[in-house]
């Protein structure tokens, strides 16, 4: 039995490795924006697996509300084993020359910075515990860069770093650090990224079976299984269809 936090949780990849860590009898702390989404889930995860879950609604971008909520937490829930950073998006697919600022200061703030926010919240809790794990969500995109894709490239890029950077410095007190790098899963990404376009979210998963936010779930649930001497350093899992960020079989 473990406390699992996992950012992101109220869809998606996050919502997903909830129920997963869930059904094996981990107890949760989850996080997001949307309250009611968060309260139903404490309710089915608790009802159904008799674990406990503690609901924290804020947002990532929001530094002093970040270390607060986290900060204020009664102690015995400080005990996390598992930090799963997912809270995370893309905004617009533009050009750079036509990019839309307020959706750059959005992935920048929520994929980068929410994520240092709430790691800086969490790791000294881990330090305490001399042990721990830490899965950043990060992407494809992060290593292979796509037409248009330019900031949110980037940002992923950026978790790429700094989830080797934490790797190295936290060598010493035995914690692990991954990073999951997924390719077109299809969740509410597309839908978030083309601003509630269903057509538009539709059209990136045609003639494709793209991962489902189950798929993402059991693989960030097997690196953070396996024994405490071995750990996945960098995970690519792509749908078979897709062979790179911009090479797919569509049929
Ligand atoms: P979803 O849109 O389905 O879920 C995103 C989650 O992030 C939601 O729970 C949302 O909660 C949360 N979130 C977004 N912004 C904030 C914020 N400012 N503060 C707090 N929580 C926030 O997307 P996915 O599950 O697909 O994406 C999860 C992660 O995986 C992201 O980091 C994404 O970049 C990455 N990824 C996705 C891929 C895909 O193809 N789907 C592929 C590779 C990586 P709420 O809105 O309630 O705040
Ligand atoms: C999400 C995958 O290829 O749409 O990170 O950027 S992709």
């Amino acid at each position: 039995m473990a406390i699992i936090l996992i950012t992101g949780a109220t869809a998606g990849f996050g919502k997903a490795c909830a129920e997963k860590f869930a059904q094996n009898g981990n107890d949760l702390i989850i996080t997001g924006r949307r309250q009611e989404r968060l309260n139903d889930l404490q309710t089915t995860l608790e009802k159904q697996y008799g674990i406990k879950v503690l609901p924290l609604a804020f947002d990532v971008r929001d530094q002093k509300t970040v270390s607060t909520v986290l900060g204020g937490i009664p102690e015995n829930w400080k005990k996390v084993s598992v930090l799963v950073n997912n809270a995370g998006l893309a905004a617009g697919l533009s050009s750079i020359e036509e990019g839309d600022l307020n959706d750059w200061e959005e992935m920048i703030d929520t994929n980068v910075k929410g994520l240092l926010y709430v790691s800086r919240a969490v790791i000294p809790w881990l330090i305490d515990q001399r042990k721990g794990h830490i899965i950043n969500l990060g992407s494809i995109a992060g290593s292979q860069v796509y037409a248009k894709g330019n900031v949110y490239c980037a940002s992923k890029a950026a978790v790429a770093a700094l989830s080797k950077g934490m790797r190295i410095d936290l060598l010493p007190y035995g914690i692990k650090v991954t990073d999951v790098q997924p390719g077109a899963a299809e969740t509410e990404f597309s839908l978030v990224r083309f601003k509630g376009n269903e057509d538009k979210a539709k059209g990136v998963y045609q003639g494709l079976k793209p991962l489902s936010a189950e798929d993402v779930a059991d693989v960030i649930y097997y690196c953070a299984t396996l024994p405490p001497h071995v750990c996945i350093n960098e995970l690519e899992i792509t749908p078979l269809q897709q062979a790179s960020a911009y090479y797919y079989h569509r049929v």
